[in-house]
């Protein structure tokens, strides 16, 4: 194992200024009250480091903050991520594995650049991040048409949005950057025209439900963890809307023609069984888009599901 198996350190980022829908701040407490740590420190034997706590980062929401290059929300974005990826860092820096619960899927700004640091302080290697999701998320804030940060992480994440203005994500150093060759999309079906020509260009590996279609999910998998290298630390950025809204409906941009729950299920239990995994998040659970208490819970029950998929809950 790259990480210390036993160990975990557990961030809930109650945030949504990276979107414009109300709720998704709430998706790590409903995530955390419904069982999720419990059942992590009680039935999968973790030992779990930092609190339950959900941190709101309401110090850091700067008072105006006007768009930027097209960006919402754009100062407000860089200081949570910013604080986040130093949380990250902290517990991937001891060895702990790290699990984010999100909160909208810009954090990953923030998760990436600090398993990414810590991952090369400690081992020497780059991280590879496996990104399962309806959508790229590799907008530019010049090539997005809603403005909306998160659709933009990937693209930050991997150097292909640059910004030199430390409040505008200017502190992403080359020690917190992602590789393209090390990333790779499991579930996409909603890519923008931009997004389309940037994983083009940059020759990025992925994998849409018609690769799922085609090759089913077992061989899709294996020619991802293929493509990133055997013993590569990897990071699992996991946006619930990859699964179809049969089993997710509570989330921002639903998107039909998803992943099965036993198929997102099969992705978490496949990358905990490398061995390799060294961090998790879990994002874009909104507990109020549901259209009745049955909708919410089955999201929420899902997103539960991949966590201790990812955890290891199969091989107990
Ligand atoms: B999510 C979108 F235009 N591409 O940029 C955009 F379709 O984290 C959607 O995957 C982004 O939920 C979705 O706004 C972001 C849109
Ligand atoms: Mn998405
Ligand atoms: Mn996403
Ligand atoms: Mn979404």
């Amino acid at each position: 194992f790259l990480s210390n198996p036993e160990d975990i350190g557990v961030v809930a980022v109650g945030f949504s200024g990276g979107q414009g829908k109300a709720g998704v701040d709430a998706g790590p407490s409903a995530l955390i009250e419904s069982g999720l740590l419990s059942q992590i420190q009680n039935e999968l034997n973790y030992k779990l480091h930092g609190d339950d706590k959900v941190n709101a980062y309401n110090d850091l929401v700067p008072k105006q903050d006007p768009p930027y290059r097209n960006m919402k929300n754009p100062g407000t974005v860089s200081a949570v991520t910013q604080r986040l990826s130093e949380q990250v860092y902290s517990h991937a820096k001891e060895g702990r594995m790290v699990l984010t619960l999100g909160g909208d899927h810009s954090i990953a700004i923030g998760t990436i650049a600090g398993t990414a640091k810590a991952i090369r302080e400690r081992l020497g290697r780059e991280t590879a991040v496996i990104w399962v999701d309806a959508h790229a998320d590799i907008n530019t804030p010049e090539t997005s048409d809603s403005g909306n940060i998160h659709g933009m992480p990937v693209a930050f994440a991997t150097g292909l949005a640059k910004e030199e203005k430390p409040e505008y994500f200017g502190w992403l150093k080359p020690e917190n950057m992602l590789n393209v060759n090390k990333l790779v999309y499991i579930g996409l079906r909603d890519v923008d025209a931009g997004e389309k020509k940037l994983l083009r260009e940059n020759g990025i590996k992925a994998f849409s439900m018609f690769d799922i279609d085609r090759y089913g999910i077992g061989r899709v998998v294996e020619m991802a963890l293929a493509h990133i290298g055997n013993d590569t630390p990897i990071h699992l950025s996991f946006d619930v809307d990859a699964l179809d809204p049969m089993w997710a409906p509570s989330t921002g941009t639903p998107v039909r023609g998803g992943l099965t729950l036993r198929e997102g299920d099969f992705i978490c239990e496949s990358v905990h069984l490398t061995g390799n995994l060294v961090a998790v998040d879990l994002v874009e659970v909104n507990p109020s888009l549901a259209v009745d208490r049955e909708a919410e819970a089955e999201t929420i029950r899902a997103g539960c599901s991949l966590v201790r998929c990812a955890l290891g809950e199969s091989l107990l």
